[in-house]
């Protein structure tokens, strides 16, 4: 390859030849596997295997025999699309597998055959790296701006980590975080947001690498981008390296050294590449992006590489050996290191070890619900906001590692945790538990994320309308089955004054339409209490906390059935002891209005029923009997009244029932007199229930 010009810059070479041969190797897995599924993405592997190969083989401090070990350094391959770059480095650097326990197999993550069924059905190596689905891939990938988005909230937990936990003598948490990212990645407004935080924060052990290669899909990145990316990362307060061509390993080195010597900022290592390099006819065009090359084109850069073009999947002689001699004896030394190091806090400090034993297996400590308050029946209530910043602060006080925070709404969201100890997160307070994302929402639902991956408990909060803001880490959250909280509060018109843009009208049903995500819309301060308790306990879903921002009845218990039906996402609140001739279905704070019309309905002799719904997702699973008999299916008179559309109720109700609710964005002025514009009244839900009792 030394020389070759393809006809572009040549680029200078510094290898040693088992360097090169281990490089090249990586970049003929990466072109067979694509061209063998006929699709994927060849290119950037190709010029990036160097960047892959000094960050694995010479930076990261990572034991292949042991993915899971929390002191290892992370590495984020933000720029999804490149996945065989992922699949080869963990072939070649011989990633064990894990099971779902956790335990290490004694076999590869990704295996050679693994690789050869690239982006095929059942295969681990699908078209975009999938976080749990093999040891090594630390977060998925695919949409541009969120794997680095995610590093940020790994390296805010790593300082977290190492704040509350650390001692002179034990350093448990002291890794780096690493992502390489492309001009997609960083166009994105989420990575700037993201990249605003950790530059607020001063975060050292964040390194990303941009891979500045200039094409993008359509072309030539001139098209449409022409940043000067270091001097906007200067801008945000990042420590900006150069380095001008990603074959230059020696440079590469140089770069990453000078990231560890920085103690006080994230750093960004711009990368100068070449998409395709080393493939005479696509190299530096987009062509090279996102098609197979061709096996002729293959045969070509095979030959400037120097490998044999008629071996396909070739591992040549010592490549193995050479990453096991670099990354696999300096990850043994360094593992067992850490062990000595934890056995040495676990007889030091024993209680802390056991709340780090429980995080580090996903598991809650003993006791975590035991302050949650239970709260007296009364007509004026409360509201679901105020609740849940009571029900929030007596679960976070017993679960150690549970931190959160908002987008600059927490005295509205009532998220803060104001116990002895919580404190703010800041620059010079990386302990704080309470987080302060400012208004940037999108980055603090992929935060989150991150900071899951990393075994907090975390949540994000904001105005519920705003979910729009940050939808697609929302819903990575749900497909990485990562139990992250959203407390997402003003829930609807009850907004009121506010107006249109801040009453959210779809967003329930665009929440529950997230497979996986648990929206909760709790109807008073118990079921809000319950409703966390339920939440907190499913270690595999993300989960929305639905509240409003006005009061609602607190419900009197002995009147009406106990709030433990909650966990069943559905239950029977008043009207269970007979057939009902009409149900009536409400969440949040117009699940009142289905009393009040209840009790209207009973009082004139007519046998009605109040099912409470707080979690649809839930009661959705629950056994067709439960189901049944909460829902009778021969009752086909049925109402239901929420304060959305009606999009997500039609199975509910039947091709019979009514809905109260919104079919157009609403108004602004005081809330009770919004809701009676828009007509969702204890009177609307009885008329439509004597309705529907006549059609
Ligand atoms: C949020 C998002 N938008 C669009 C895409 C589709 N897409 C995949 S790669 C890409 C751009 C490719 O350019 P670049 O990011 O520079 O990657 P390179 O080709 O240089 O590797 C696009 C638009 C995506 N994956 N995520
Ligand atoms: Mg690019």
């Amino acid at each position: 390859m030394v020389g070759t010009t393809h006809g572009i810059k040549t680029m200078s070479v510094a290898f040693t030849d088992m360097q090169t041969t281990a490089i090249d190797t990586i970049r003929g897995l990466s072109m067979d596997a694509v061209q063998t599924a006929n699709s994927g993405h060849p290119g950037t592997p190709m010029a990036l295997a160097p960047v892959a190969y000094q960050v694995y083989n010479h930076t990261m401090k990572y034991d292949p025999a042991h993915p899971l070990w929390p002191g290892r350094d992370r590495f984020v391959l933000s720029c999804g699309h490149a996945s065989m770059l992922l699949y080869s480095m963990l072939h070649l650097t011989g990633v064990k597998a894990v099971d779902h326990d956790g335990n290490v197999k004694n076999e590869p993550s990704i295996s050679l055959d693994a690789i050869k069924r690239f982006r095929q059905i059942g295969s681990i190596c699908a078209g975009h790296p999938e976080y749990k689905e093999a040891a090594g891939i630390e977060t998925t990938t695919g949409p541009l701006g969120q794997g680095v988005s995610n590093s940020v909230g790994m390296a805010m937990a790593q300082q977290w980590l190492a704040a509350r936990y650390n001692t002179s003598k034990h350093k448990l948490f002291d890794y780096n975080i690493f992502a390489l990212c492309s001009d997609g990645d960083l166009m994105e407004g989420i990575s700037t947001e993201a990249a605003s935080v950790a530059g607020h924060l001063g975060l050292p052990n964040l390194c990303w690498i941009y891979d500045d290669n200039k094409i993008t899909i359509e072309g030539g990145t001139d098209l449409a981008f022409s940043e000067n990316m270091g001097l906007k990362f200067e801008g945000l307060g990042w420590h900006v390296l150069h380095v001008d061509d990603a074959n230059d390993t020696a440079a590469l080195a140089k770069a990453l050294e000078s990231f560890k010597a920085c103690t006080d900022k994230p750093t960004l290592i711009v990368v100068k590449s070449i998409i395709g390099y080393g493939a005479p006819n696509k190299q530096n065009t987009h062509n090279a992006h996102g098609a197979p090359l061709g096996w002729d084109e293959i045969a070509l850069a095979k030959e400037s590489y120097g490998l044999p073009k008629d071996k396909t999947f070739y591992i040549p002689e010592g490549v193995m050996e050479h990453f096991a001699e670099n990354i696999g004896a300096r990850g043994k030394k360094s593992y067992e290191e850490w062990q000595k190091v934890w056995e040495s806090f676990k007889t030091a400090y024993a209680d802390k070890a056991a709340e780090l034993e429980a995080m580090f297996s996903g598991k809650l400590p003993a006791g975590w619900d035991k302050d949650i308050p239970v709260f007296p029946a009364s007509e004026k209530g409360d509201a679901t906001r105020n609740s849940g910043g009571k029900v929030l602060n007596a679960i976070a006080k017993n679960i150690p590692f549970m931190i959160g925070g908002s987008a600059d709404l927490a005295p509205s969201t009532k998220t803060n945790l104001d116990f002895e100890g919580a404190g703010d997160y800041l620059p010079d307070n990386f302990g704080g538990r309470n987080l302060h994302f400012g208004i940037r929402e999108h980055a603090m639902a992929a935060i989150c994320n991150g900071m899951s991956v990393s075994g907090l408990r975390p949540y994000g909060a904001t105005f519920f309308v705003f979910t729009d803001y940050m939808r697609g880490a929302m819903r990575l959250s749900s497909i990485m089955h990562l139990p992250v909280i959203y407390v997402l509060t003003h829930d609807g018109i009850g907004v009121g004054e506010d107006g249109p843009t801040h009453q959210p009208i779809e967003h329930l049903s665009a929440c529950r339409a997230i497979p996986g995500l648990n929206v909760f819309r709790p109807g008073d301060a118990n079921e809000v209490a319950e409703c966390y308790k339920t939440a907190l306990l499913i270690s595999d879903h993300p989960a929305a906390f639905v509240l409003s921002r006005q009061n609602m009845p607190t419900f009197d218990r002995t009147k009406f059935a106990p709030v433990s039906g909650c966990s069943k996402g559905g239950y029977i609140l008043a009207g269970g002891s007979e057939k009902p001739e009409v149900i009536l279905m409400g969440t949040g704070s117009e699940l009142s209005l289905c009393v009040t019309a209840y009790e209207k309905l009973v009082a004139s002799g007519v046998k009605a029923r109040v099912v409470s719904m707080p979690c649809l997702d839930l009661f959705m699973i629950q056994p067709q009997a439960y189901q049944d008999e909460v829902l009778p299916p021969s009752v086909t008179a049925r109402v239901a009244c929420e304060a959305g559309i009606q999009m997500s109720w039609d199975r509910f109700i039947g091709l019979k029932g009514r809905f109260v609710g919104m079919s157009s964005y609403g108004a602004s002025g005081p809330f009770e007199q919004v809701y009676a514009k828009f007509g969702i009244t204890a009177e609307a839900v009885e008329k439509a229930a004597r309705a529907a009792m006549a059609s």
